[in-house]
């Protein structure tokens, strides 16, 4: 193995290593848990955008960070060189999967054909390593907000050259998908929003942004690309409001426009909270719609309020999230856990490349352990099915099996004193619930 990161692959060294190591506490790749591998379960990927490209500006500061592949001048040089230390990176972390933009890959030309040829040119060296690695694509998906021509939107943009540009991007972009074996495809649609209603006509642009996903599925058909085609919600930012706002928004708009068949949802940690929800809420919709993609996993912080993309750590929402996972049995059709996540500005060196994502990956294995143990216990389980114990049986079954007038319940409700409706809905002793779920997260890692 080369050594272009000048570190060691990243062992399992178990909760008694020294603090500072760098190492696995709870990530066995191997390790069977609730019947799977610990990696089938988890299919980490590395974040192409974040990890390799992100310089760590943040909107008063330059870029800080520290790169092996710093001293390439040339862009084609760099992109091309670029490569072979991310598939390093992948070897040595020791995951199976990666995702990119086509703009993360190769720098533009001054054309669509010039940009193109330059993508395929480093497309070419990412197929060699791929083949002799067997590291693939999670998903790739085109960047149609990063460049000035999309200031107003790609698919949504009021100004129909743009409208076409991006079309013939994505055209290629797909294409890449297929010669990569991507398993999924990624729309996240950053600018496609409003920042104005004022000057918007709310009704065209979703009809426009309709329109461009129909042609995606219709060219995904026309060259036999299988990938999952996904939806990536997120509520804001850059947009003041963005038209897959969150899971619920998003799903409305698939089936509006007949497009529920062939998307699912692309769920991220920080783009829930800025939706006003918990990532375990946005999971829990799409899962129950039938609509779960895969995941992008990051958190956000408490006291800021916009998408600063950390790694996740904490070990509440790692185990609420894979607790939906188990009972799912799979995080999507193809899904995993891409890391849409960066260091810290201060934490600048290539070295906190790998220790972001040990955490990462630290935390999500043990939410794993946690939520398999409560799995198995059934507490949930039980505790949901006695809440609702009284549609069972009774009044309760027949407004379930759909033979329940209004008559039939004010019949049913009439005369029953109040005390008695009350004692029906005993107590729901959430806080105890909560308590118990620290202590499955104390004793499954205590014990582990
Ligand atoms: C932006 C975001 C994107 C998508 C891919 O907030 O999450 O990186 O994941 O375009
Ligand atoms: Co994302």
């Amino acid at each position: 193995m080369s050594d272009l990161w000048n570190i060691e692959p990243i062992p399992f060294v178990g909760k008694t290593s020294p603090q500072q190591g760098l190492g696995f506490r709870y990530y066995q790749p191997d390790r069977v848990v609730a019947g799977k591998p610990m990696k089938d379960w988890l299919r980490f990927a590395v974040a192409y955008w974040h990890t390799f490209d992100q310089r760590l500006v943040d909107p008063f500061g330059e870029g800080t960070a520290q790169r092996p592949y710093d001293h390439f001048t040339d862009p084609m040089d760099l992109a091309l060189a670029k490569v072979d230390y991310t598939f390093e990176f992948y070897r040595k972390l020791g995951v199976g999967y990666f995702c990119f933009h086509d703009r993360d890959l190769a720098p533009e030309g001054d054309t669509l054909r010039e940009t193109n040829a330059n993508l395929d040119r480093v497309v070419d060296r990412v197929a060699e390593l791929q083949a002799e690695t067997g590291i693939t694509p999670l998903w790739n998906t085109s960047s149609l907000f990063t460049n000035a021509r999309f200031l107003s939107g790609a698919a949504t943009s009021p100004f129909a050259e743009v409208f076409a540009y991006a079309g013939g991007q994505l055209k290629h972009s797909l294409e890449i998908a297929k010669r990569l074996g991507s398993e999924n495809y990624v729309f996240w649609g950053g600018r496609e929003g409003y920042e104005n209603l004022w000057n918007t006509d709310l009704r065209r642009e979703q009809d426009h942004m309709a329109r461009f996903l129909h042609m995606a599925v219709d060219y995904a058909q026309e060259i036999g690309l299988d990938a999952q085609f996904l939806i990536e919600p997120k509520p804001k930012e850059p947009t003041s409001h963005q038209y897959d706002f969150d899971a619920a928004t998003t799903i409305a708009f698939l089936k509006t426009y007949g497009l529920d068949g062939d998307f699912k949802l692309n769920l991220e940690g920080n783009h829930a909270n800025l939706a006003g929800h918990t990532y375990q809420h946005e999971v829990r919709v799409a899962r129950v719609a039938g609509m779960l993609g895969s995941l992008d996993a990051n958190q956000g912080d408490k006291l800021i309020g916009w998408d600063i993309d950390e790694f996740p750590s904490d070990l509440y929402e790692t185990t609420s999230v894979m607790w939906e996972i188990l009972d799912e049995g799979r995080i999507g059709p193809h899904g995993g856990l891409n890391f849409d996540a960066k260091p810290r500005r201060t934490s600048f060196t290539a070295e906190d490349l790998f220790r972001g994502h040990i955490v990462g990956m630290d935390s999500y294995a043990a939410g794993l352990l946690v939520a398999a143990q409560m799995h198995e216990d059934g507490f949930i389980e039980d505790l949901v099915a006695e809440r609702y114990g009284s549609f069972d049986q009774g009044v309760g079954a027949s407004v379930e099996d759909g033979t329940a007038t209004l008559a039939d319940l004010e019949a049913h409700a009439l005369d029953v004193p109040q005390a008695d409706i009350l004692a029906s809905t005993r107590s729901d002793h959430l806080e105890s619930v909560k308590a118990t779920i620290n202590n499955y997260i104390v004793d499954t890692l205590g014990r582990d």
